[in-house]
């Protein structure tokens, strides 16, 4: 161990160590319980930001206390690697996708083992390796199978910006995800992948997911969006057909005083008469264009076209006027809404617009509603009325009632509607897995054999930005002969969503070269579930509800058999930073500010509020130049010590400093006493080294408390920090060397998971061979936590009074004693009789006077 701390000799010496002796890979073992903690794996953007560091720094922590608790740790990385960003590189600067990403995960990747993240690198994946996506490809080929996988005509979300469809979670206020630009409807077809078939187990599930977040449920929860109603049919006044709707209120059927299609109704143009045809024409045009999200929002205004038909409705049989409306959608329920003006606030302000009528059938507890007089729907319960034979009752009841008297009617039927939509998966991108379909015009839609898997990705195609897929017009991929015919066909150009690869990479990292199937049943069943899962709280529903769809899918495919991917989710909090910005230059760098004032201009800056940390906003701080200053330890340490992970952390260097600086005096107080604890001697127990001890043990304790399922890295922090400052003010170090070297290397091994580099370092100038790992996790030893001394709290009728030290092992009536003669107790309780002394040993004495 040399005198001074070094961080990038001892930081590239370990790291070297742990490649060459492939310390972190693993192999299934029957005989060893299994940990699998997984971070979500990155996009190769290209450099890895300090929410990387964040996120990655609390998994290695542990996956390295878990390996010291004895468990065998799978902990891999990979690369989402598909993507626009890299087809954008492409047409912006001429660098082929292909090359721009695999030099991005080379640099990142040699960023991440500067870090010293115990990887397993022996099973490290990029999904564009065609080893990865071929397996996909697979899974689709077997899923279209089954029809899970299937091809339809749609409105889909379409980006005119990126030039691609849109999954409807992946647009965000009308707008897209990623270049925020307003999303247009536009009819494809589209490829997708039947989630609604899984709606059902998907929230169901969600209640078994105990060690997940609260409010990631109540989104997944909201995002499949059970709803318990009827469907009703709704005959037309002129023809045989009839209208089918879905609502959650049956109990207002009496109030259906007219219907609502949705602008794509396929009756929409059928009902409409010659002298509304021009109108409505108008009209669905207009709607079309609108984004499905704004339309239905609270706030937007509702409108609509009647098409001069009617419906009746089956149980007033009085005659319904057929509108169209844009705040109904064709993919929800059957795209038609039985129209209660009095009960819903949409049908309310849509009536009073076209001047429709209206009829209360639920009237308020104490109240008496005229549709006259009403400034807004009642959407609260009430007592039925207007409604005949259930008039009188309660609205929850007449839900029941009248959903049994259409049952038996055969009117409608009871059902269960979810928001849920399938996946629309096809993308008219070129960086991503080619869809393995091929189209002929003798035998249609023709799925590539198996045998001829891989639909290898070709390199020689042309980005010229002008929208479409580059796939297309790349001949010698598009044009194939037809595998069942032999005719000419074509081949698919759409490649999937890269959410696909994400939905299942979890799952390839068990067995990562496994050359037969997606994954290996085996290896798969030692390894699945993920025990501890980690990422952004953005991905709470898309990537997860994915991810949890493919696991479900995968297992009935009979490809592996577990139900839930993730057994425990953690959702880290941003890293934030402050802004500062000159009122002539902007957001300014750090470095760009000196004395409050831009350095630029010399104006005075404006220091705003910690925010996400963003290129745009400057407030951003580079891992590898704080690696470089301060080293990797340094920058693990900072980022775990200052927030609790779920929490935002607030950048600030003094708090970076703040660690290097404890890091050097960990290094210091082990080097200044090598000498001294030279001949490990077992610990000392008594007098001084007992109070030592004690401390050390109650550090364990703590620390193994705060780490295990808790993750209260901060906290766990500062409890070594404690130790380390009982060490530096234990003076009778030459008697107890014995317990020092107890303390010293408590410290090491407990700050290992978090300073792996030094504490290795550490370890080895401490004598010990074979690496940290090899000792284990610390126990504590309960007899050394006994103390000799307790303090009682003394209340004197209920209110604290004082309190008292008493010996550890006294009795009742010692402790009863110390407490009555206790001064502040004494003169509460003097002149009084006391009428009783309740004694909580060991922690309380309540006197009672009168
Ligand atoms: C009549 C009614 C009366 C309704 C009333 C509500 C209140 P959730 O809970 O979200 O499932 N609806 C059905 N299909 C629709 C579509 N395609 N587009 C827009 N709205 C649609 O909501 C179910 C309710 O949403 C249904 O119940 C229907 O309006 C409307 F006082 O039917 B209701
Ligand atoms: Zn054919």
């Amino acid at each position: 161990m040399q005198e001074r701390y070094e961080p990038s000799a001892v930081e590239s010496k370990w790291q070297s160590v742990w490649e060459e002796k492939k310390t972190f890979k693993v192999e299934e073992r029957v005989d060893r319980k299994k940990f699998y903690l997984l971070e979500m794996f990155p996009y190769p953007s290209g450099r890895i930001h300090m929410g990387h560091v964040r996120n990655y720094s609390i998994g290695d922590v542990i996956a390295r206390f878990k390996r010291l608790q004895g468990f065998n740790v799978l902990h891999p990385m990979g690369w989402d690697a598909f993507g626009m960003p890299a087809e954008n590189a492409a047409i912006q600067h001429g660098i082929h996708p292909a090359k721009w990403t695999r030099e991005n995960i080379a640099n990142m990747r040699s960023q991440l083992k500067r870090m010293g993240l115990s990887y397993d690198w022996d099973r490290e994946l990029a999904t564009c390796d065609v080893d990865y996506y071929k397996w996909e490809q697979l899974i689709f080929l077997r899923m279209f199978k089954k029809g899970l996988a299937y091809k339809k005509s749609s409105f889909v979300n379409w980006c005119p910006e990126c030039r691609t469809v849109l999954a409807n979670e992946q647009v965000e206020d009308g707008c897209c995800w990623r270049c925020d630009s307003e999303v247009a409807q536009k009819e494809l077809e589209q490829w997708f992948f039947k989630t609604t078939e899984y709606a059902r187990e998907l929230l169901e599930e969600t209640d078994r997911l105990k060690g997940w977040p609260e409010p990631v449920l109540t989104m997944q929860r909201n995002w499949i969006g059970r709803s318990i109603g009827c469907e009703i049919e709704f005959p037309l006044k002129t023809s045989l057909k009839k209208i089918r709707v879905f609502t959650t209120r049956q109990d207002t059927l009496y109030g259906a005083t007219f219907m609502s299609l949705a602008p794509e109704h396929p009756l929409a143009l059928e009902l409409t008469t010659s002298e509304q045809r021009e109108a409505v024409e108008a009209f669905i045009d207009r709607v079309k264009k609108q984004d499905k999200i704004k339309r239905t929002s609270e706030d937007f205004e509702k409108e609509g076209v009647f098409t001069g038909s009617y419906c009746i409705n089956p149980v007033t049989r009085l005659r319904m006027p057929v509108f169209l409306a844009n705040f109904v959608l064709m993919d929800y329920g059957t795209g038609a809404v039985m129209a209660v003006p009095t009960h819903d606030q949409r049908d309310f302000e849509f009536a009073r617009k076209y001047d429709l009528p209206m009829t209360v059938v639920i009237q308020p507890e104490g109240k008496s509603l005229d549709p006259e007089a009403m400034s807004e729907a009642w959407t609260g319960s009430g007592v039925m009325t207007n409604s005949r034979e259930f008039d009188g009752l309660d609205n929850e009841e007449a839900k029941e009632r009248i959903a049994e008297y259409l049952e038996k009617e055969g009117i409608g039927k009871k059902t269960v509607n979810y928001r849920l939509r399938d996946w629309g998966v096809s993308r008219q991108r070129y960086w991503g897995t080619p869809i393995p379909i091929i189209y002929c015009d003798v035998c249609g839609v023709v799925p590539v054999p198996e045998q001829d898997l891989p639909v290898v990705l070709p390199t020689d195609v042309e980005f010229t930005g002008e929208g479409g897929s580059p796939l297309a017009k790349s001949s010698a991929f598009a044009t194939v002969t037809c595998p069942q015919c032999g005719d000419a066909a074509r081949r698919e150009t759409d490649t999937f969503d890269t959410f696909v690869e994400s939905s299942w990479y979890f799952a390839r990292f068990t067995s990562p070269d496994f050359p037969s199937a997606p994954v290996d049943r085996q290896a798969a069943e030692y390894w699945l579930p993920v025990d501890q899962y980690i990422g952004g709280i953005e991905h709470a529903v898309m990537h997860l509800l994915y991810a949890r769809f493919f696991t479900k899918v995968l297992r009935d495919l009979g490809m592996m058999n577990v139900d839930e991917p993730f057994r425990n989710l953690l959702t880290q909090g941003m890293v934030c930073m402050e802004t500062r910005s000159c009122p002539e230059h902007g957001w300014l760098y750090p470095e760009q500010v000196g004395d409050g004032k831009c350095t630029i201009c010399g104006k005075e800056t404006r220091v705003g509020r910690n925010e996400k940390m963003s290129k745009s906003k400057k407030n951003v701080v580079d891992p590898d130049s704080l690696i470089e200053r301060f080293g990797a330890d340094t920058a693990r340490l900072f980022s775990l010590f200052a927030a609790p992970p779920e929490k935002d952390l607030e950048w600030n260097e003094q708090g970076v400093e703040g660690c290097y600086r404890f890091l050097n005096r960990v290094w210091r107080a082990i080097y200044d006493n090598l000498e001294l604890i030279e001949d490990n001697r077992p610990p000392e127990t008594e007098g001084d080294a007992r109070i030592l001890r004690r401390t050390t043990h109650r550090t364990i304790r703590k620390v193994t408390d705060d780490i295990d399922g808790r993750f209260h890295f901060n906290t766990a922090i500062a409890a070594v920090m404690e130790l380390v400052n009982a060490i530096y003010a234990f003076d009778r170090k030459e008697e107890n060397p014995g317990a020092l070297r107890e303390a010293l290397e408590t410290v090491v091994r407990l700050l290992a998971p978090f300073v792996p580099h030094v504490a290795e370092e550490a370890w080895s100038g401490l004598g010990h061979e074979g690496g940290i790992e090899a000792a284990g996790w610390p126990d504590w030893d309960e007899s050394a936590l006994v103390e000799d001394e307790k303090v009682i709290v003394i209340q004197v009728n209920g209110k604290v009074r004082g309190k008292v030290t008493v010996a550890a092992d006294a009795d009742e009536e010692e402790v009863r004693k110390a407490a009555l003669t206790e001064e502040n107790v004494a003169r509460f309780t003097s002149g009084k009789t006391v009428r009783k002394v309740v004694v909580i040993p060991g922690r309380l004495v309540n006197v009672v006077v009168a």
